[in-house]
């Protein structure tokens, strides 16, 4: 079962170096590799060495430091490109080819018989140089590719026998997660070869359409730290873990999640972007809970309105106290760990004057502390 054996190939490296303002040095990549191996993903995927010279010597410098993680690169479907990153003696090639209309006509104008003869002689170059390297082979814009020349393509390079894993692309992030579900679904049945989903967010579905491809048969997820990539990104590390998670807590066991939070804001400063407000996990509101009917029940057990919890990821949940929805079993709370057990008419009274003047301006917890040991004065 898929969910229960995924691997997540981080492309952080690949994908998320495209992203507008990324720019890693050796070292940050380094950083960054370490901190996701020690996260736990299963493969790093970096940019193919054929983009620049210090392209390929990270490649290098990333392979030196000997990570559990398996180190793939990305390459066009081209000989010349393959054999670059076999000489750096990557574990893994994935290999990338346009095959809807648009990319057909504006970027390479191969046909599709052109394009299974091309991937067949570049397939065969590839067993014989590295008969052990893991082989993918991917349609890039799955989505807008007519099905039937995707079907041509999947199953001449399924029946060449030579891959270990078919790529499914959502380059534009069109797709849907039905849509997704029948493209794996079809590609698990028909070739019994691993399959891999690659989703972009341009219309919100990334996260769910890397589900939907897990919930089909799919068994590699492709994700980015924060999910930067091109333009909006593709699915999110951390929104992959909190979909999964919210499946079944053990579908994501096998990963030190309490490093999550480190991974986002290490990207977050290296790419001088804030971590949006509603991100999934480390968002800043992600575990905040602010009207007093939500606080009076999180507080009385923290599952009434939390799925995720906050101490699996190292964090911590917050009760908003302040403002003019607060409730007198949040200030009673703050009374105690004050260690000020007053009388509910006291507590119900205090709550009042809260509201009254968080109506004109929300007081810090400091004013409130002071408005619950007048009580006692
Ligand atoms: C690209 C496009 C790509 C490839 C994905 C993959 C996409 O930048 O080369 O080969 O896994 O979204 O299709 O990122
Ligand atoms: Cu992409």
């Amino acid at each position: 079962m898929p969910l229960d054996s995924f691997s997540i190939i981080e492309s952080t490296l690949r994908e998320g170096e495209q992203f507008s303002t990324a720019v890693f040095s050796t070292e940050d990549k380094i950083k960054i590799a370490t901190l996701l191996d020690e996260f736990g993903v299963e493969m790093l995927e970096m940019t193919t060495p054929c983009a620049s010279p210090r392209s390929a010597a990270d490649i290098r410098a990333i392979l030196s430091l000997g990570l559990r993680a398996k180190v793939l690169t990305h390459i066009r479907c081209n000989k010349d490109d393959a054999a670059r990153a076999l000489e750096l003696g990557v574990h893994g090639l994935d290999i990338v080819i346009g095959t809807s209309p648009q990319l057909i006509k504006h970027s390479h104008g191969k046909s599709i018989s052109q394009i299974i003869d091309l991937a067949y002689e570049v397939i065969c170059y590839i067993r014989e140089q590295a008969p052990n390297v893991i082989l993918r082979f991917s349609t890039e814009d799955t989505f807008r590719s007519r099905e039937s020349d995707l079907l041509r393509v999947y199953l001449a390079v399924a029946d060449m026998g030579m891959v270990n894993r078919l790529g499914v692309e959502d380059t534009v992030g069109v797709a849907t997660p039905n849509q997704v579900y029948a493209m794996v679904h079809q590609l698990v049945r028909l070739t019994g070869l691993d399959v891999e989903f690659h989703g972009h967010n341009d219309s919100g579905c990334a996260i769910a359409n890397a589900c939907a491809a897990l919930e089909a048969g799919a068994t590699h997820i492709d994700t980015t730290i924060l999910g930067i990539g091109e333009r909006n990104g593709i699915t999110p590390l951390g929104g992959l873990i909190a979909r999964l998670y919210t499946l079944d807590r053990r579908y994501v066991e096998k990963y030190n999640l309490k490093l999550l939070p480190q991974l986002d804001y290490l990207i977050s400063d290296l790419c001088q972007i804030s971590i949006p407000f509603n991100n999934y996990i480390t968002g800043v509101s992600a575990f905040t809970h602010k009207a007093g009917i939500h606080a009076k029940a999180v507080l009385a057990n923290p599952e009434t309105y939390e799925i995720l919890d906050p101490a699996d990821f190292g964090l911590s949940r917050e009760i908003a106290i302040g403002h003019h929805l607060t409730g007198w079993n949040t200030i009673r709370e703050r009374a105690l760990s004050l260690g000020l057990d007053l009388p509910v008419e006291t507590l119900r009274y205090v709550t009042q004057q809260v509201k009254a003047l968080a109506d004109i301006h929300p007081l810090s917890l400091e004013q409130i502390d002071e408005l619950l040991m007048e009580q006692v004065r």
